[in-house]
Order: structure tokens, then sequence, then C-alpha cells
């Protein structure tokens, strides 16, 4: 869901790492996150579970190089590979401009990655949006394995379509830099085709385009952004993070759901930040950082969340930290037994 905001001259574009339980998503951003310039970077922001497989996703702003006159800052995201969290996938893979799936060249997991692009491709087909016409590349993980599937049968079994591919060892960071950089160039030659970067703001009548496919997300934002900023209605739905609300909380998860979904960022940032208050609440009467420590929660995390509130010009990363920090909360008040059942 690229945002463009002509004032500052930014574009936000969002990538999301597909694939198989265990491919190698979350290491690969890791890397990555290693070799970005820290002043280019956020914060790399895992929720893992007890045993250690991503629950919701890993998430990381980076800003790239200039496109034109625009800085483009990227949100990358790495969804939960297994078979039970689609409802969370199809969460993250919302507005994505570009996808890498992550294959494992493991030879006992060709089903699982085939099963899972299967699933990219339906879950994007959901979307109005089709794997054929999408900016997607291929990223043949585990190369180091002495029994790993060949190249070219992966290739075969994943690529019909022909996208950019590449073989990758995520743990040492082999191949992973030129997979982000083969989307970059996706992403970016989009932009242009599209003439997603104006040279003047264009009249505010411009209706956005529906062609469904690839482009029509970053074209519908710009003239979104330009334009006056209708909300689309969605309907309402459970979504990944309400899932762990409490009663007492599901209203207030809710709609900091879906005014994620509608694209209303600072209204998904000020519902967390509400919502983040009155989880915190349950650990009893303390300040703020007592009741985060009492439950667990990463005290940082929660402060830095209100600072998203400043200026009411909430952007996507924005707005993505802020259920990150609402999930801690509901995950911590859900293994802390809280609220309590009379409460
Ligand atoms: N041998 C090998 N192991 C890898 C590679 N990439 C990731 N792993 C291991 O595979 C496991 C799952 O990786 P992870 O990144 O958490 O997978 P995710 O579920 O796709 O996010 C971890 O134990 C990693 O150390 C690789 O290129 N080669
Ligand atoms: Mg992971």
């Amino acid at each position: 869901m690229s945002t463009v905001n002509v004032m500052a001259r930014e574009i936000a574009a969002k990538i999301v790492w597909y694939g198989p339980g265990l491919s190698g998503k979350t290491t690969s951003l890791k890397r990555i996150y290693e070799s970005v310039k820290p002043s280019l970077r956020g914060e790399l922001m895992t929720l893992p579970t007890e045993a250690d497989r991503t629950l919701f996703f890993d998430f990381l702003p980076v800003r790239v190089e200039k496109v034109g006159d625009y800085a483009l800052r990227l949100a990358l995201y790495t969804v939960p590979g297994q078979v039970f969290y689609n409802a969370t996938r199809k969460l993250v893979l919302q507005g994505a401009d570009g996808v890498v799936f992550v294959a494992d060249s493991n030879p006992g997991m060709e089903d699982a990655n085939r099963e899972s692009l299967q699933n990219l491709e339906e879950n994007l087909a959901e979307q109005g949006i089709s794997i054929d016409r999408f900016p997607l590349v291929l990223q043949y993980n585990k190369r180091d394995l002495t029994n790993a599937v060949p190249l070219e049968a992966l290739r075969a079994q994943l690529n019909r379509r022909g996208a950019p591919d590449f073989g990758s060892v995520a743990t040492s960071g082999e191949g992973v830099l030129d997979v982000m950089k083969a989307m970059i160039r996706l992403v970016i030659r989009e932009l242009r085709a599209r003439k997603i970067v104006p040279s003047a703001p264009r009249p505010r009548t411009a209706t956005p385009s529906l062609s469904g496919d690839a482009g029509a997300s970053l074209a519908a934002q710009v003239e979104e952004h330009i334009s006056t900023r209708p909300a689309p209605a969605t309907p309402p739905r459970l979504g990944a993070v309400a899932t762990l609300a409490p009663q007492a909380l599901l209203d207030s998860t809710r709609v900091a759901e879906t005014t994620f979904d509608a694209g209303d960022y600072d209204g998904c940032v000020r519902a967390c930040i509400e919502t983040v208050q009155r989880g915190l609440s349950f650990a009893g009467e303390a300040s703020l950082a007592h009741q985060a420590f009492l439950l667990g929660v990463n005290g940082r995390d929660v402060l830095d969340l209100y600072t998203r509130n400043a200026g009411g010009n909430a952007r996507i990363d924005d707005a993505a930290f802020s259920l990150f920090v609402l999930a801690q909360v509901l995950l911590r008040l859900s293994q802390a037994g809280l609220p309590a059942p009379e409460q």
C-alpha cells in the first residue's frame, strides 16, 4: 500500500517476504537489517512465540535512495508460514507492493513450497491481483544444504513465469541482498511505469485507477493522498490481533485493525494507544512504565508508541508499529490471565 507524501516528498512501499514456515524469512530480514546503514533503518521488530516461531510478523522500516525527487521508504514484513496463520498472512499481504517468495531447498519441503506459493496466489487473487503481473522475486534459500534440490528443479516447480530469482544462504547472508536489490528495482520500475512520482500535484478531481493489478494500490494511494482521502468502507471482521483480545478490549482492537485496513493510520495509532493504555491498566494502579514492566512488555516500545501520535500525520509504519505494540500487550495479558474473569 504505497503512500505518497507530496509535502515531504516521500513514497512508502510495502514488501512482504512470503513462504513456508522455517524457510528462512526472518533470517533474511535480519541479514538485511544488519547490512542497512543504522541511520537509514528503523528497528527490526519481531514478535516470536515461545517456540521461536514468528506469530504475527517481523517488521523493518528502511529508507532507500531517492527516486527522482522522492525518498523511498520501505516497510519490510515477513508472514508466519504455518498453514493455520492464513488470516495473519492475508492481513500482512494487504496492499503489498511486492513479494519475495522464500522457498526452502530442503528436499522434504517441495510440497510445502508449492502449497505456500499456491496460497500466495489465492490470497493475492482475493485482492484482485494476478500473481503473474505482480512484482515478485524468488529466493531459493538454504543452498548450503548438501542435499539441496537443484536450482533448475526449484525453478521449474516455482518460477514458470520467469520472475527474477536467486539462490541464497540466509544464515550467512549470501544472496540475500541480491534479492533485496532486485525487489527494489521492480518497485521503482513500477513507480516509474505508472508515473507514481508526479511532477506536479494532480487535479483534485482525478479518479483512481481500477485496473486491479500490481500498480493499482500504488496509484490509488497517490490519488487518495492528493485528492480528498475518502475512507474506503471495510466490512468488520476479526483480524489477527483481535483474536488475542479479551472481551473488554475487543471493540477497540477491532477499530485499530479496521482503521489500518482502511488506510486511516492516524485512527489506527489512536485506537492502539487507547487500547494499550486500557490493557496495561489491568496490571494494576501504577505508572505506565511500571505496568509495562509488570506485564513483561517492552517499555521502550510503549513509550515509542506514544510518540507516533504526534503531528496527526501517521504513516503505514507508524500504524504497523502501533499494532505490533498492541499485539505484545494483548499477548502478555493473555499469558498473565488478565483481566481476571470478574473484571
Ligand atoms: N542451513 C540453513 N539454515 C537456514 C538458512 N536460513 C535459515 N535457516 C535456518 O532455518 C530455521 C528457520 O529460519 P527462519 O528465518 O526463522 O524461518 P521463517 O519461519 O521462514 O522465518 C532457523 O533455524 C534458521 O537458522 C539457510 O540458508 N541455510
Ligand atoms: Mg519467521
